[in-house]
């Protein structure tokens, strides 16, 4: 019998605030918009929320730079919205995840602004600051050569008490210093302030970037055409970093009835990952490893030139499933998040005659492997990307502009930049919060005003919640039956055995595995065609007498084997 826990039940809808549902009509998606959707949310099949940041902030990083964590950004609403969003989640049996952002503050957060005031402060110590460096010029260096993940050095300097402090994201996001047994508290602090509010978990930002080498040493130089090099192997995974979670769990988790899912950069290998979620460390509860995600990067940055191939899906997916029931792990199963472009567009097709089709086989993919399943908001309709038409000003997040001017600024020509804009639209993280499209009114009736904070898909009229509800043959309703299906077989999907077919058996471009029940009495037969083309699954005797669960096709596969449509998804059973 499988260890269950709720947790690990649990379908899990990512809601990025800003871009839900505007109820007041001032462009920016808010809390109230939230609650007024939460019977949909229900309906969709999931039963946990997981709410991108709604804290205080100057939105400099859309929230994940928090001013104080004990108020909620204004214009998304008050703390009681935000109690009365938790409670009317609680009514309809769904939990709630905060989003934790304790890497990092905010320069606004009272805590930093203490702490540079001068020397002296007793805060000084909360963040990282250092005298700098001098070259043989003379001229003012940064202590050491780490990039910003968001380009440029990640020290900025303070006139004030003259001397840089640190910030791996951007300037205005200084990190925290976890070594500090103060700062470690007063984050406790805050959040025991929304459990008590009846939060059921926290997804954990830029987790393992909270325990840095005490030394700060210089990064090795990985790209030798770069000012500034990744400090990576330095800042995360840090020797005091389990100590902290540790800590962490026993100050606070553990007092509760809490879900934890970390969100981990830069750690990928099994046996670091397996250090957090092992279930005999007490450690989180599942990770986000990132790998799926970054499948498409370029090889030193993220908008480099890269590729999705089916190979590196299905090693990803292998080395996690077979890796997590080895130590007694848990992990998250998902491919979107606010952070990248959409499965859909990236590893599938968002071309209108596959569109349909692709969703539904991304669906089948996320449905039935073993984990807690993550979706993004708009997936559950077959949200895409932004389309090519568009140009770089409807781009508005701050990750890809730094990184198309940096580009613009080397080349000096703004003529010349189709290849990095390509890349964006394949992977900005635009893509991930375009406004949730509702219905065919003016902004797919995201917004009554007459300008959105950011611009909804042109394709809002025939692609929104409203056309797909009661068409049986909609990616909302496919999505409804998988997630269903899932709870309803969770010894052979979410507790069972995954194991990969070669690509012999399979078949080119299809990529096929079977999920067991842990007594071996039940099998389930997943068949992927990643491609936009027929694709065969050859017959073979292993399958006598199997049915199809879903899919529409009903091939025998002993003797026919199948004829898989582009981008089809189907399920064989054995009971
Ligand atoms: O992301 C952490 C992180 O490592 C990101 O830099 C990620 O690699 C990048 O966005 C991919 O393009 C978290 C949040 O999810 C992100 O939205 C924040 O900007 C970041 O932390 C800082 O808080």
């Amino acid at each position: 019998e499988p260890e269950r826990a709720w947790w690990k039940e649990a379908s899990v809808y990512q809601i990025y605030p800003a871009s839900f549902l505007d109820s007041n009509g001032d462009g920016l998606g808010d809390l109230p918009g939230i609650i007024s959707k939460l019977d949909y949310i229900k309906s969709v099949g999931v039963d946990t929320i997981w709410l991108s940041p709604i804290f205080k902030s100057p939105q400099h990083d859309m929230g994940y730079d928090i001013s104080d964590y004990r108020n909620i950004h204004e214009p998304y609403g008050t703390v009681e919205d935000a109690e009365n969003l938790i409670q009317g989640c609680h009514k309809r049996g769904l939990k709630v995840l905060l989003d934790l952002v304790v890497n990092h503050t905010s320069d606004e957060h009272d805590w930093f602004k203490e702490s540079r005031s001068s020397k002296e402060s007793p805060k000084r110590d909360w963040y990282f600051w250092k005298d700098p460096k001098y070259d043989s010029n003379g001229i003012r260096q940064p202590p050491n050569n780490w990039a910003s993940v968001f380009g440029g050095s990640a020290w900025n300097w303070d006139e004030h008490t003259g001397q840089y402090y640190l910030s791996l994201f951007l300037a205005s996001q200084p990190d925290l210093n976890w070594a500090n047994k103060d700062m470690r508290e007063s984050t406790y602090d805050d959040m025991r302030f929304w459990l008590d509010r009846g939060a059921d978990g926290f997804r954990i930002d830029s987790m393992n970037l909270m325990s840095k080498h005490p030394d700060l040493p210089d990064a090795p130089i990985t790209d030798p055409m770069a000012e500034y090099q990744s400090g990576a192997i330095y800042f995360a995974s840090g020797p005091r970093m389990h100590e902290y979670i540790q800590e962490m769990r026993a100050k606070v988790f553990d007092k509760y009835e809490c879900m934890t899912v970390g969100e981990l950069g830069f750690t990928k290998d099994e046996k670091s990952v397996s250090e957090y979620v092992a279930k005999d460390r007490h450690e989180l509860n599942m990770l986000f490893t990132g790998d799926i995600v970054d499948m498409d990067f370029g090889d030193n940055h993220k908008y480099g030139p890269g590729e999705f191939h089916l190979s590196k899906l299905r090693h990803i997916t292998s080395m996690w499933q077979s890796a997590m029931p080895k130590f007694n792990g848990w992990n998250s199963i998902y491919m979107d998040n606010h952070d990248s472009g959409r499965s859909l567009s990236r590893y599938a097709s968002d071309f209108p005659e596959y569109r349909k089709d692709a969703a539904k086989m991304l669906a089948t993919y996320l449905c039935s492997l073993s984990g807690t399943v993550f979706l993004l908001q708009g997936q559950e309709i077959g949200t895409a990307n932004i389309p090519k038409s568009w140009g770089v000003e409807d781009y508005i997040d701050v990750e890809g502009r730094n990184y198309y001017n940096s580009v613009l600024k080397q080349r000096g020509d703004g003529a010349n930049m189709g290849d990095v804009l390509s890349q964006m639209r394949l992977k900005a993280r635009d893509n991930g919060r375009l406004p949730m499209q509702w219905n065919s009114n003016p902004h797919g009736g995201f917004t009554k005003a007459a300008k959105p904070w950011m611009r909804v898909n042109d394709d809002f009229d025939a692609w929104n919640v409203e056309s797909q509800e009661g068409d049986e043959d909609s990616v909302l309703a496919y999505w409804r039956k998988m997630l269903k299906l899932r709870k309803g077989e969770r010894d052979v999907f979410i507790y069972g055995t995954y194991e990969m077919l070669s690509e012999v058996k399979s078949g080119e471009d299809i990529f096929a595995y079977t999920m067991t029940k842990f007594d071996g009495s039940k099998q389930a037969l997943v068949l992927l065609n990643f491609s936009d083309a027929l694709k065969r699954f050859p017959a073979s005797k292993d399958y006598k007498g199997w049915k199809k669960l879903i899919g529409d096709t009903a091939e025998d596969l002993m003797t026919e084997g199948l004829e898989l449509k582009p981008y089809e998804g189907v399920i064989y059973c054995n009971w």
